[in-house]
Parts: C-alpha cells; structure tokens; sequence
C-alpha cells in the first residue's frame, strides 16, 4: 500500500477529536482522523450500557465554536443520556463535513518518529501507513477499558459484558439473572436502571461510593431558550472557573472562616444543585484539609444512609475507610434505593474477593451466585492507557509506554519531551476529566494545540517539543499541587491506584481549569517559552 503524505494525523473521533479536526481543516492542513469505532462518539460510542449518562449539565457539556450548533440542536434534559449525546456527536460531524476525512474502524498500530525526515511514521491496523508532520491524540483519558480475567471465566456459560465496550444493539434483561462487577460511576449507572427490569440483580462490590442524587430534569423549549441566551457568556465563563462548569469556587481558605454550620449550608446548597457542584464546587478545603473533609464526609454519609432501608445494606454502602471526594464522585438516580427492593442483593467482596466463575456463575467465599449475565463495570487504565498501546516510538527510539511505565510525565499533558510533533489532548497531567467538564477542558487544549502548529507555520518552522527542564518544572509543580490535597492517600484510577504495577501520580491537574488555561496562554504569549521550536 502507497505511504500516504498528510500534514497531520489524528487519532480520536470523539468530542476532542472532532473538533481537532475541524480546527485544522480550517486551518489549512491536510489531515485526517482514525478511530477504532465503527462511527463517530469516542466515549459516546463505546459506554453503550444501560443507564450511560453524562454528568455534566447539557448547557456547559457541550461545544464552544459555534452558536448556530446550539441553535438548532435541542437537549432533552439537563443531563442527557449516551444515546442523546451520541447523536449529538453524529449532527456535529455531518453538520461541519467531518465524515468525509475519518476514517473508521481503524486503530493506530504503530508510530514512529523519523528523525531525517522530522515526521512521524504511522502505521494502522488495516495495514496502511502514513507519514504525517503532526500526531494529534485525541483518545480519551478513559477509553482503554480494564478488562478483569477471573479463573474460569471462559467456561462460564452465561453472557458478559464490558460496559466500555457495550454492543449497540438492545438487550433484553427480562427474566434474568445478572451480576455486576464494579460500583463505580459506571457501575451505578447500570445497577440502577437495570435493578426493575431484571430478575434478580447481584452487585459485587468491592469499594463503596459516595455518590450524590443527581438533579435531573426535562429541559423544554423555555429553558433552551435561556441556554441559547446564556451561551455567549457562559462560553467566556466556563473557561476561567475552577472545575471549567459556569460556578466559581471560593478563594483557598474561605471554609475555614466559616463555622460548621455555615458550612454545612453550603453543602446542603451544593448537594441541592444535584451536579458535581458537590463535588468540584463547595470549597477547596473539602479535597485538602482533613478536618473538613471529615465534615462534608460525614453530611454525604447521613445523605446515602437515609435511602436505604437495611441498617446492615447500608453499613455496606457507605464508605467508612476513605474520605469524601477522593475517589471521583459519581452522580446517581436510585442508586442506594435500588437495594431496598427484594431482587437487588449486594455482594461484598472487599472481605472475600471473587474467586472466580463457575460454568453457572460467580463464586465468592465458597458459595455460588448462579448467574445468567455478568456485566463488568471495572473501569479504566486512565490517562495513559490508550496512548501507551499505540507503540508510539519518538527521538532515538525511545518508547512512550516504556516511559510510562517507570514514570507519568508529561508537560501540560499537551506534549511529552523526546515525542516532538506529538500533541496529546487529554494527556495526563492536565486537568482533564478527574477535576473538569470534559468538553471545556477539551476545546482550550484543541485551540492551544491549534494556536501552536500555527505559529509553526507562521514562522516557517517545523517542530515543537517540549525542554526536558520545562517539563520537570511542570511534573514538580503538578506534584506540589497534587500532594497539597488529600487525593494521593487513596488508590483510585485518580493516581493509578486501580492498575496493578502503574506508577503512582495524580492523573489530572488539581490546580484548577482557570489557572491550567493561564499556565497555556501565558506560554503562547510568550512564543511558546519552554517548548523547542525549530
Ligand atoms: O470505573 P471506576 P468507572 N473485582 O474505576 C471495581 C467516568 N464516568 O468506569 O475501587 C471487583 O471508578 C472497582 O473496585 P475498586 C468518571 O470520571 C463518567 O465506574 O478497585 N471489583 C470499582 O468499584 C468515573 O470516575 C460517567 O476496589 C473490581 C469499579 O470496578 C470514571 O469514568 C459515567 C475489580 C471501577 O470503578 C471511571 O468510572 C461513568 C475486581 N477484580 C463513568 N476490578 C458520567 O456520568 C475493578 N473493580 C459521565
């Protein structure tokens, strides 16, 4: 096959890479898009499962390039589900002509930097090659699914499914026996929609959730029409908060002026929203200040205990050995309230681990769940996985994964020394989704990226790589950030925690959306201080 010459490759057909590839077309570039999925979505496409959501609220979840979009596309509620939103990814790539230059069902098998010619070789899983001057990641900071193996299970003789790789067609529950593995964000989802359509719902559960209600609610015409108002302002907005949603968090240090029961009006007024406002939203101290964080700990505990019937189920379901927030908050709908109904049973197996399948079912502490369906809701390999199974080889040969594998680094998450020409939206490192409304992070790294491969070709030059020192100065002040709160403490996919043999380093930047934008613009300002451009 004839080596194609691009001058940019993108990987990623999801929020990211769609408008990556919008942004270079206008620019001028040659380029194209690959994506292993059979259509447009990344996250969207894949988390097919019952109950996908997003949690983010549909007037700041959304695409800041064009007001026309808006109006003419029309939510169905504040936070929609992945069908809604899927489609939504689907009208953008038809609306703005994207289809044409994507290229589907094709996954990156190989990069490779060649150093004579200063363009990356790639090569792709249909066998093609490109040769391309700049390699766009757009994969997703969780898109390379943790897929368990337990003793057994390829005797087991019911269906299992992953829910990041869910099939897109409809499957009927009804009459069955299921189990779900994991109770996570991804976990509670399935779990509480599919708790009335089963016949018996067994959830194992290893490390509980403080999850918060969300507020859902139909959105009709009037309330699109304030958000088609509001959109020019909160587009402005977003992008200088704390957590890149439209509300600000107060300056470090307010909650400790406050009294305790000023404080606790803040969080009945957060928890009221429904949103990750309880989350990213309350008060710095809540994710840094042990004392506080007991606090709010202890206001979500009484929250999750007052839905649940059974004192016994609920000493279960509420967290006691890790504070509030320090695994990723997850937002649910009936959650805890599906285990007061008779066929959803809770299965710990924090004391007793799974031992494995039986050709009928899970076995756990010597007794057998017979089982007709499992669902592994098992989470991710964050902020690192995709890209490390890409073989991506930069200067000298030296090899992304490998590097990975002894230490996450990277500056900005935009660039990794040694990769030049190598841009990673959503890298680790930045603020991405631990800490940010994915779409507003997303779109600021799209333009920064854009910003900077234009200014190459404005100043005639060719490539951009960050210094090895302006990286160390990021890895140590993303450090400095990350070991000023509470978040190393606890194993979570937050810090490689959930990925055995992964280094240990917060995956997302903590010093807020506002401040990463900032560090980027004021880099840009600056003709791109710290990063090599020759
Ligand atoms: O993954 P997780 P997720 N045996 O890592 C368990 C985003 N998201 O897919 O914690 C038994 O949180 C594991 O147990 P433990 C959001 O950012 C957003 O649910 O390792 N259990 C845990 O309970 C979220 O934070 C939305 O002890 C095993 C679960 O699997 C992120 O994605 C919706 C196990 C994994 O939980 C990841 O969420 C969904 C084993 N061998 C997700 N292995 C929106 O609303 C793993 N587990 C937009």
């Amino acid at each position: 096959m004839a080596v194609r010459q691009l001058d940019a490759l993108i990987v990623g057909a999801g929020i990211a890479g769609l408008y990556q590839l919008h942004r270079l077309r206008k620019l001028g570039l040659s380029v194209k898009s690959v994506d292993a999925a059979p259509d447009v979505g990344g996250t969207w496409y894949w988390n097919a499962y019952p109950g996908a959501r997003v949690d983010s609220p549909a007037n700041v979840y959304q695409y800041w390039f064009s007001q026309e979009l808006l109006d003419e596309w029309k939510w169905s509620e504040r936070f929609p589900a992945q069908p809604e939103i899927r489609r939504y990814l689907q009208h953008v790539a038809t609306k703005f002509d994207l289809y044409r230059d994507i290229e589907l069902n094709t996954e990156v098998a190989s990069a490779d930097w060649q150093e004579d010619e200063q363009r990356w070789r790639v090569r792709t899983s249909k066998g093609e090659t490109f040769d391309v001057q700049f390699l766009l990641s757009c994969v997703g900071m969780l898109s390379s699914p943790k897929v368990p193996s337990f003793p057994g299970q390829e005797d087991f003789q019911g269906e299992i499914y992953q829910t990041a790789r869910w099939p897109q067609e409809e499957i009927d529950f009804s009459g069955k026996r299921v189990g779900v593995i994991g109770t996570g964000a991804t976990g509670i989802q399935v779990v509480q929609t599919l708790a009335p359509q089963v016949e018996e719902l067994f959830v194992f559960q290893r490390t509980p959730q403080y999850a918060v209600r969300m507020n859902n609610y139909p959105v009709d015409d009037a309330v699109m029409k304030d958000w088609r108002a509001q959109y020019a302002s909160l587009k402005n907005q977003v992008h200088h908060t704390f957590g890149g949603f439209e509300w600000h968090v107060p300056e470090q240090g307010w909650a400790l002026t406050l009294t305790p029961e000023q404080r606790r009006d803040v969080l009945e007024e957060c928890w009221a929203d429904g949103s990750l406002k309880m989350f990213v939203g309350t008060y710095l101290e809540v994710l840094a200040v042990p004392e506080i964080n007991d606090e709010a700990t202890e206001f979500v505990r009484e929250k999750i205990r007052a839905q649940i019937h059974d004192p016994t189920v609920a000493d279960k379901l509420v967290p006691s050995d890790y504070g509030y927030g320090l695994h990723r908050v997850p937002l649910e709908n009936g959650y805890f309230e599906a285990f007061n109904r008779d066929n959803v049973h809770l299965v710990d197996v924090k004391t007793d681990p799974i031992e494995g399948f039986s050709p009928q079912g899970l076995r756990v502490a010597d007794r057998e769940y017979p089982l007709d369906v499992v669902v592994f809701a098992t989470g991710f390999d964050a902020g690192t996985g995709s890209l490390s199974r890409m073989n991506i080889r930069g200067r000298d040969g030296k090899s992304l994964s490998e590097l990975w594998a002894q230490d996450i680094r990277s500056t900005l998450g935009l660039q990794v020394h040694g990769f030049p020409n190598l841009f990673t939206v959503a890298g680790p490192l930045a603020p991405a989704t631990g800490f940010c409304n994915m779409t507003t992070c997303l779109q600021q790294q799209v333009d920064w990226i854009t910003d900077a491969i234009s200014y190459l070709r404005a100043h005639d030059k060719h490539t951009m790589e960050p210094t090895e020192e302006r990286e160390e100065e990021w890895v140590r002040h993303h450090d400095e950030v990350a070991d000023s709160t509470l978040l190393m403490s606890v194993d979570s996919w937050y810090n490689g925690g959930n990925i055995d043999g992964k280094p240990r380093r917060l995956l997302s930047y903590i010093g807020g959306v506002g401040t990463y934008r900032d560090f980027c613009d004021e880099i840009r300002a600056n003709d791109f201080a710290g990063f090599k451009v020759a």
